[in-house]
This record gives structure tokens, sequence and C-alpha cells, in this order.
């Protein structure tokens, strides 16, 4: 029996060497998630990549982007591909250099420090002379650009949050714009040892705090919360926002000490409110018909929040849409016009509900990782402007007060990410993926990303290799030894560079000499010699389940310094305190973000002229039974499947207008394109809107690719970045149609590998 980590928890599993057979939760973990029954489920399955494989177009009439996505793979050996890669790796950099190279590579990969796959391949890349990267990220896209001109840099954020022991004990009041969902909370960036989201709710309520779960979904917060469900059209909680701060301004509940002392701007911000710069005044019943909130609930709950100790959440994904920054700013607008910031259970908070780390206190260290060395070239894109990169080189965008252009990418080398998952509007990216030379992707899986590639290689689980781990601000640090043998000829990232790199001439820069154990050892004595001497020495935690890091402060308060003294511990925004008015956003001039915040319809939302024609919001968020599109073949993600298509849910009285009824196969659609899914009639869901979750592999149609067969999201969302200023991912939301599906149903052919030819090409 061993423990191993993974981005959803930590599990104890037997093995015979080929496979796990039996996994349990890990004993210490008190709200243990049933997503670890994906892993051995998928280990096997038949979409594992088993070897390596070259586009049949690209190995016969060389790079070039004709036919990806279409045709067949022919399977060749590993010293083929080794040769025809490093050949393509060496041509490219010479004839077009590093800025022809897009290494960004975004994506979540598997949890352990080492094998990071993108961390792995950036080093590489960097041997090379460097790559264009990706800045930013699609979870908070949004957040991360605009934070840090009107608070703190994200990091400060998420990784400094009030605790959620502090809440459990001090909050009277949550208000969560976006609920505290469960499903989301059960995931962390790199694991998660201990889940207690129910545990705190639990606790706060017993206490007699209250919860108000501001969403259209009744589910987004625990049962635990007893929450008061407040649901507003999608995409117009700055409305509702905007409406509370007029109520607490018009009411004289806003904290003027506060706001003198610790902010700027607000002067100009509340002339807005008032409606004294463009004549529109901000009260709940102008707030009432854009948002369908009635009036009477803004007005109270602004009352309450103000007699309140309360604590102002604002989800991740509430920034992932459309001017997404401004409910963001609207929520530190208001926890700054209650005067709570830096006091226990009061202030602002930013992804409590979105990851389960926000809200762990931070740790007194972090853990080894992988040195990535130096980008010879300093070219990126904003993460989700990816196929407006790859259709348009050489054109202008706007990034947070600069104009830059897209470079002209020759090259795509993908590794630990699903694109194909995770952008919106799939058939443009199918598109924008035609345009490359060439596409390289490591994955476990025949992801619609892999089958998007010209080269594929296969690279190992988690499970079946050495690595150790701990997620951000997590107390536990795990040993992650392999738990099996690797799928078919699969091999660690680090094992593909490493051959490569001897091949390209960089073996030395890349490997120092080390194999991947060695790495581990050196990374851990390196980090603890930095750290204390009170670490026990690698060999004896190689053989521990597990150490605990030491955990400061518990109690912590986001920005209780900057409360104590301001001028002491100044924020690090241009003036020093909140800016509710940001001088510098405003000297950008963009109409879709100005210099306070705002509410601006959407395009896409049920209150616009669109919502005629597609009169349903889509609600494209996080799934519940799998992290992302991961081991989206594995029982516990399968097993939610309905007809082998992802749920969709739909308000009953939404469904019997239509015609519908539970376990129809549906069709989704708008002007981008249309998927099928299967329906589910709930009542947790609001009228008007439609939840369907982001994860099912993208199944494309072979004659209409923008028709996904198995019920990905992305088919119908918009690629179009937040705003110019942050161009973060708008993939939550979408205007759409439903309707039964009543064509002969197709069969889903993403839970098979894709078609092969073999050439002759030995297998081993
Ligand atoms: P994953 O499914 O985690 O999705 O997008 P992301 O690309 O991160 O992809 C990780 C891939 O890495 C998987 O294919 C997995 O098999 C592979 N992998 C795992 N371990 C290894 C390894 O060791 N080596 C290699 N080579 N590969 C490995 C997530 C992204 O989606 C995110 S973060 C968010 S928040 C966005 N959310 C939304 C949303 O709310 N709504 C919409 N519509 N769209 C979204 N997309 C975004």
């Amino acid at each position: 029996m061993t423990t191993h980590l993974t981005h959803w928890g930590v599990f104890e599993a037997d093995s015979d060497g080929t496979r796990l057979t039996s996994v349990r939760p890990w004993r210490g973990d008190p709200e243990p998630m049933p997503l670890i029954d994906n892993v051995a489920s998928a280990q096997h399955h038949p979409t594992r990549i088993d070897q390596p494989y070259v586009r049949k177009g690209w190995l016969d009439r060389g790079p070039g982007g004709a036919g990806r996505g279409d045709e067949p793979f022919v399977p060749v050996s590993w010293e083929t591909a080794f040769e025809l890669l490093s050949e393509e790796l060496n041509r490219v950099y010479r004839e077009f250099g590093a800025e022809s190279v897009y290494g960004g590579s975004y994506g979540w990969a598997s949890a352990g420090r080492f094998h990071h796959a993108q961390g792995q391949l950036h080093r590489f890349l960097n041997c090379l002379g460097g790559y264009v990267r990706h800045v930013n990220s699609y979870s908070y896209g949004a957040a991360s650009v605009l934070m840090p001109h009107v608070i703190a840099d994200m990091s400060v954020i998420e990784g400094h949050a009030t605790s959620k022991k502090v809440l459990a004990e001090h909050s009277e009041l949550v208000v969560a714009f976006g609920g505290l969902s469960p499903k989301n909370s059960a995931v962390s960036p790199g694991g998660v040892s201990r889940h207690n989201t129910r545990t705190w709710i639990a606790a706060a309520r017993d206490r007699g705090c209250r919860f108000v779960s501001i969403s259209p979904l009744r589910d987004d917060i625990p049962a635990e919360a007893e929450a008061t469900w407040v649901a507003p059209r999608p995409g117009s909680d700055a409305a509702l926002m905007l409406a509370l701060a007029q109520v607490l301004d018009a009411d004289g509940l806003a904290d003027n000490d506060f706001l003198d002392r610790y902010t700027v701007g607000y002067q100009r911000f509340a002339r807005y409110v008032r409606g004294e710069s463009d004549g529109v005044v901000k009260d709940p019943r102008w707030a009432a018909a854009i948002t369908g909130v009635p009036a009477e609930v803004i007005r109270g709950l602004a009352h309450e929040m103000a007699a309140a100790r309360t604590m102002v959440t604002v989800s991740w994904s509430m920034q992932r849409a459309e001017h997404g920054e401004q409910p963001l700013w609207l929520g530190v607008v208001l926890a700054a016009m209650l005067g709570q910031i830096g006091l226990p259970g009061g202030g602002f908070g930013h992804g409590y509900g979105s990851s389960s780390h926000v809200g762990e206190p931070s740790r007194g260290v972090s853990v080894p990782r992988f040195p990535q060395g130096g980008n010879g070239i300093d070219r990126f894109i904003p993460v989700a402007r990816i196929a407006d990169m790859l259709l348009n080189p050489g054109a202008s965008f706007d990034y947070d007060g600069r104009r830059l252009t897209f470079p002209d990418i020759k090259l795509v080398y993908w590794c630990g990410g699903n694109p194909f998952h995770h952008h919106q509007d799939l058939a443009r990216l199918r598109m924008a993926f035609t345009r490359p030379q060439t596409v390289v992707v490591h994955d476990g899986f025949w992801t619609a990303t892999a089958r998007h590639a010209d080269i594929v290689l296969p690279a190992t689980m988690s499970i079946e290799r050495d690595d150790y781990g701990a997620g951000q601000n997590d107390r536990g640090f795990f040993p992650m030894k392999a738990l099996t043998r690797p799928h078919g000829q699969s091999r660690d990232d680090y094992v593909i560079f490493t051959e490569l790199a001897e091949r390209v001439g960089v073996g030395k820069e890349f490997t120092e000499g080390r194999t991947s154990h060695e790495w581990l050892r050196h990374l851990y004595e390196e980090w603890q010699s930095q750290v204390s001497a009170e670490l026990p020495e690698f060999d004896e935690f190689w053989d521990s389940e597990r150490i605990e890091l030491p955990v400061p402060d518990p109690d912590q308060v986001l920005l209780a310094d900057f409360r104590a003294d301001p001028n002491l511990h100044p924020l690090a925004t241009p003036s020093g305190r909140i800016e509710i008015f940001s001088e510098t956003i405003d000297g950008f001039g963009y109409a879709d973000c100005p210099g306070h915040p705002v509410w601006i319809e959407p395009e896409e939302w049920l209150g616009g002229l669109l919502a005629r024609q597609f009169p349903l919001q889509l609600i494209a968020n996080q799934p519940r039974t799998k992290l992302h599109s991961q081991l989206d073949v594995g029982a516990h993600s399968r097993s939610a499947k309905i007809g082998g298509r992802e749920p969709v849910r739909l308000y009953p009285g939404d469904a019997s207008a239509r015609g519908l009824c539970d376990g129809d196969i549906v069709r989704i659609f708008n002007s981008r394109g249309s998927c099928l899914a299967g329906l589910v009639c709930d009542d947790a869901v609001a009228p008007g809107v439609a939840q369907l979750s982001t994860g099912a592999w993208y199944d494309p149609d072979p004659v209409d690719p923008s028709f996904c067969r198995h019920g990905n999201p992305n088919v119908l969302t918009a690629d179009r970045g937040a705003s110019s200023l942050s161009q973060g991912c708008t993939g939550q939301l979408a205007l759409v149609e439903i309707e039964a599906y009543r064509s002969v149903l197709p069969e889903p052919a993403i839970d098979r590998p894709p078609a092969t030819v073999d050439e002759g090409n030995p297998k081993g």
C-alpha cells in the first residue's frame, strides 16, 4: 500500500505492478472526493497512447497543416520519432528562430513537482534559445491583470487570503458572488490532502454565520451553508453590486473613515453611482430591471452587510466572462465601503470555492521545483489569445496598456494541457491549428489536442513514475513513488526531453548530468539546506508517508498589516492604497474597462437582443466528476454521462416548454456551433439557464467540426477577451438554444483511439 497525490486528493492504493488493484481515500482526508475513482479505471483505457505516432500526411508530405485533425496516424518507433522531431526542431530554430515556436503549453498536467510537464517543456525549449510564452491563466486571466492595479497581486489575494479557520470563527455574513462551489474546492493546483470546505462552512453556520449565495445555480454552495439563494440574470452581477454600493452610499452606511485612510478615488466612483456623471442613479430599482433581483432584496442585503462582520467573496468564474473585471473590482469596492478589509472574518476574498487552497494559510516554505532556466526571447501572448495569434501573425492587439503584435508561429509544442478542452470556439481553434507547420504533443491520452497534432509522444501518468509533491499552501509534502510500470511504451516527459536534448546538442544543459531520481534527491537536498535543518534526510522522507510543513499563521487575515499601518505597509498599487478609481487604467483609455468599475452590458446575456434568438444562458462551469478534461474516460466521469454524452441541466419549466424530458439527448446550439448532451431537469438551475460543464473531450463531427457529438461546451462559447485590459478567457457564459435531437444519434468516437495506418513501421 502506498499513498499518491493528485490535484483532487490523496489516495492509498494497492497495485500488482501493472495496474491499481484497489484505491481508497487517504485516511487523513476528512472530506474525500470520488474523483480518485477515475485514476485506476483510466490507466489502461483504449484511449491511452501506447507508443509514438506521426500524422500520415506530415510523414508523407512534410511539415504543413493540411489534414491536421482529420488524417490517420502512423505508429512509429521511439527512434524514428526522436529522429523526426529533433530534425524538425533544428530546422525550425535554424530557419525561423525561437520567436516562431509557441511553447506556452498551458495546462494543469499532473500533481508532482519534478515531472510537471509544462516546466519540463519550458526548460527544454529554453536550452534551445527560448520560445513564445503565455502570461496569465484561463482560471483568472482578468483578475491577474486587474488586481495589481486595484489592490494587490493575485499571489497575495490567493496565497494570503483570510484563512477559512478565521472565517469559521469570525464571519457573521458571507456574501458569495458566484457561490462557494463544493466541486471546485475539491481540487487545488498541485494537490490537496485535506478537503475542508463543508467543515468550515458548517462550523461558521453552527456559530450563526449567514450565507448568501449569488449564483444561477442553487448548488453552487454546500447544503451545510443553509444559504439564501439569490439568482440574478447571469452576467449582471456588476449591476447588483453597484446598487448595493448605492444603498450604502445613499443611506450613510459607507465607512468614510476607512475610505479616506485606505483608498483613493471613491468620490469619482460615487459620482457615477449617484448618477452625477451619467444621469443614471444606480439604485436598486435600476438594478432590479437589469438583474431580475427585486429592489427590496438588494436594499435589505446592503443593510445587512453594513450591520454585520461581512466577507464579500467573488468566485474566479465571475471574472471568466465579458467585462469580468467589473464584478471583481466591485467586490473590492463593496468591501472597502464596509470598512472591514484587514479585519478577521470581514473584507474581501477572491476564489473561496474556486480552489481548495484559497483560504489555506500560507506555508512557511515553498517546496522544491525543477528550474526552468532563462528564456532567450521576451515574446508572449495573454494565454487565451492563442487562436488569434495563430490566425493573425503580425496583427496588433491591446493588453494592459500596451500595444503588442502576434508572432508568426511555425511550431507549436504542447505538454500537459488540452487546448481543445480549455479554449473557446473550438471550430475556430481547429482552423487556427491548421496554420503552424508542425504541432507536437506529449500526453498520456488521445485527447482532442493529441488528435490535432503531427507528432504525438506517449507520456506516463503520475502513478507510473517517481516524484514528490505538495499543493499550494498544503501542509502535506508527499513522496509519490511509482505505483505501477508505465502503460505501453509511455515515457516520462523528462526522459523524452533528455533524449531529444542530446540529439539537438543541449543534453548537458538540460540534464546537468542527472537522472530523474538524482534530480529528486538533488532538489530535495538543495531545498533542505535552504529551508531548515529540521527536515528529514531525503532517504527518510522518501520512505515516509509524508512530512508536514510549517504554517506560521493559521489565523491569517488578508491585508491585516496594511490596515494596521498603511504607511508602513502600503499596497503595491501606484497610490499604495486600494484604488477605487485607477488613474493608470483610466489612462489606457479602454472603453471596455474604464477608470472605475461600471456596468457594461455584455453582448451575450438574457437582457440583450441576441437572447431573442438564443434564449438560454449557458453556464459552462467546472465539472463535478473530473478535473477539467482529465480522465474523462474514467469510471467516475463516465458514471454521470447520459447515453455517452455529458449531462446538461435545465430548469424543468424550460425543458417542458421545449417538449423535453429527463434523459433525452438534446442538441444545444448557437451561431458558433452545436453539441449533443443528455438532459437533466433540475430546479437547482435558475429559469433561463442551461448548465453544461466543461471537460467532455471534444468529439467533432467529421463533416462539421463545429458540432461536438459528446458535449464539449466550448464549441458554443465565444473566443473573445474579457476586455482590452486583460484579454482574459470568457468561457463561462454564452447564449444558446436547446432542442430535441431528432436525427439518428451519431456514435461518439472519442472513447476509441483515432484511426491508424501501419506502414510497416516497427511497433517497438
Ligand atoms: P486539463 O484537462 O487539466 O485542462 O485546461 P487544461 O488544459 O489545464 O489538461 C491537462 C492535460 O495534461 C490532460 O490532457 C492530461 O492528460 C495531460 N497530462 C497530465 N499529466 C501529464 C504529464 O505528466 N505529461 C504530459 N505530457 N501530459 C500530462 C483547464 C482550463 O480550462 C482552466 S484552468 C480553466 S479555469 C478554464 N475554465 C473554463 C470554463 O470555466 N469554461 C469554459 N467554457 N472553458 C474553460 N476552459 C479553461
